[in-house]
């Protein structure tokens, strides 16, 4: 048996260990720590609750807005808030941009080199690169000229032996089986997604004020005041600059990112055996498109599926979600082994080895991860696009099984069981965007609608002041479809109208947790096993199924020091 460590984890936000055992080519078992403590959740206490977002959205930089999102969304359930429809309509085109601009960066520029050879793309023939990209798609870029010019600015970048961040790839790696022509296809697109996600998030900066962290958000509504006569806030211009932006991401995802998806897993179709793990999966819903109070409508429709059986797709109460720590660095205050969050606590307890550390020798009872292990009725879940395209189809979304069958058809698999695998994960982050594209120009239509209609309402004030709350306690349960997955941010306001308690469960949460008190496995642990390893000095194979989930530590790590002491002092001279 070899024992494989991967410390730290690269491609992704944030500090994730993977330590595996491999027997026989094979990983038998898997171990995923989280190595960063961080945080948020106590510096909310004590705050005032319509300002939490601020605070909030700070958990991470790379999924930004989504904690946003989630924060106004809880005070507005605890207070009853319902938002107007032009505010619920901004905050779905923030998140579907959101959503579309991630998805992408994720496949070409953290995933695509588990897949594809930047070396060995210098030996391919740019003439038959270009043959392949046009007959695969009607990108306007595909010529010989064009991939003959990024071939040479890679071959300037491996002369120079600093290929930047390229650098440090298993490069001629056994298990890389594109041909070279289509490595230099990938390589191309990699390098154009870089522009392209910079232009098109400028739909955040016209709705946010900026990215990351865009500032319009509002318990009841938003301050991106709407108004087609003034020259000052969203008006005809501003949607018009929108929907440009919404026509690029339409250009480059069904031109570039879905062909390209689709071709390399047409390379590697053992990758749809790979990668499952429980076979469990699980949607909060997202996207509302209509009462906000009302939750059942969404876009992104909401369940749970439990071990691969999609013909029964149950419903969420959010009562039966809680985290476990039994092998998290925290204790429960009365031996408490997992809690719901309206009752969660943040006792932070570190009792792990100090890294590097090449063997931790766990036993049954060890910590070893910052993370919490959240489960649903008991159960590990795994949550991200993956959850909702299975979730959707399940349910007989019309749209979600057009756009899941045809994919299906074109890499000639029998029927969608061959999603519950790392390609899976691919696919349906590649679908979802398509999927999302029809959406944004949805939102954005009914939007001017209702401007041409005269309706500019854009925040209900009605509780904004506190002294119209009820001085009790009051709970709320903020819910988000984030790009990685379900996001919950639940809230208690005490009846001195301050935050008495805030906790976050977030989508790497519940992928990268560890071990429960049960001993089940976290969904990255599950998954992991029985992936086929060639080398395990070079254990590209785990990298592509911790990849497929598109970890961000920063995210699932978000705690604070629970006596609020200070971590860090920056001084300015
Ligand atoms: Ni920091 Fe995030 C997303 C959230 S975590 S990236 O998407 O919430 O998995
Ligand atoms: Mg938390």
């Amino acid at each position: 048996m070899t024992n494989v460590v991967i410390d730290p984890v690269t491609r992704i936000e944030g500090h994730l260990r993977i330590e595996a055992q491999v027997d026989g080519g094979k990983v038998t078992s898997a171990y995923s720590s989280g190595t960063m403590f961080r945080g948020m959740e106590l510096i909310l206490q004590g705050r005032d609750p319509r300002e939490a977002w601020i605070w909030a959205q700070r958990i991470c930089g790379v999924c930004t807005t989504v904690h946003a999102h989630a924060s106004v969304y809880a005070v507005e359930n605890a207070l009853g808030i319902e938002v107007p429809p032009n505010a619920r309509l901004i905050r779905n085109l923030i998140a579907g941009a959101q959503h579309i601009q991630d998805h992408v960066i994720h496949f070409y520029h953290l995933h695509a080199l588990d897949w594809v050879d930047v070396v060995a793309s210098l030996k391919a023939d740019p003439a038959k690169t270009a043959q392949i990209a046009q007959s695969i798609s009607s990108y306007d870029r595909s010529s010989e000229t064009y991939f003959k010019n990024v071939q040479a600015r890679v071959q300037k970048l491996a002369d120079s032996g600093q290929l930047s961040l390229m650098a440090s790839g298993y490069w001629g790696h056994p298990a890389y089986l594109l041909p070279p022509e289509v490595d230099l296809l990938a390589v191309a697109h990699y390098l154009d997604a870089l522009d392209w996600q910079r232009e098109v998030i400028r739909i955040h900066s016209v709705l946010g004020g900026k990215n990351p962290h865009l500032q319009t958000y509002l318990v009841g509504g938003m301050a991106a005041a709407v108004d087609p006569n003034s020259p000052n806030v969203i008006n005809w211009e501003r949607l018009t600059f929108i929907a440009e932006r919404i026509k690029m991401m339409r250009d480059f995802v069904t031109n570039v990112y879905q062909p390209d998806v689709l071709a390399v897993a047409g390379f590697y179709p053992d990758w749809w055996g790979y990668g499952a793990g429980h076979k469990n999966y699980l949607s909060y819903g997202g996207l509302q498109n209509g009462n906000q109070n009302d939750q059942s409508q969404f876009d992104f429709q909401r369940g749970v599926i439990v071990n691969g059986d999609l013909s029964k797709v149950g419903d969420v109460d959010q009562t039966k979600i809680t985290e476990a720590i039994a092998h998290s660095y925290y204790t429960y205050d009365n031996g408490a082994t997992a809690l719901h969050p309206w009752k969660g606590e943040t006792n932070p307890k570190y009792t792990g080895p100090t890294p590097p550390y090449e063997n931790l020798n766990l036993g049954p009872s060890d910590q070893y991860s910052w993370l919490k292990s959240p489960r649903y009725d008991g159960m590990p879940m795994e949550v991200g696009p993956l959850a909702r395209m299975l979730i959707a189809y399940g349910k007989g979304n019309a749209s979600v099984k057009k756009l899941v069958d045809g994919a299906l058809t074109a890499v000639k698999a029998p029927d969608a069981s061959v999603l519950f695998s790392t390609l899976g994960r691919v696919a349906a982050r590649m679908l979802e965007t398509v999927y999302l594209l029809d959406l944004m120009d949805g939102w954005l239509a009914e939007l001017q609608t209702n401007m041409d209609n005269g309706d500019l309402r854009i925040h209900d004030g009605s509780k904004w002041d506190p002294s119209t709350w009820p001085a009790q306690d009051l709970e709320g349960w903020g819910f988000h479809e984030a790009p990685r997955g379900a996001l919950g941010h639940w809230v208690v306001i005490g009846a001195d109208h301050k935050i008495k308690n805030y906790q976050a469960v977030v989508p790497s949460t519940w992928n990268a947790g560890p071990r429960d008190d049960k001993g089940q496995t976290g969904p990255y642990e599950a998954s992991l096993e029985g992936t086929p390893v060639a080398d395990p000095s070079q254990p590209l194979e785990l990298l592509r199924t911790i990849h497929s989930f598109d970890p961000c530590l920063a995210c699932a790590v978000h705690v604070v020091d629970a006596k609020g002491r200070e971590a860090v002092r920056v001084e300015v001279r």
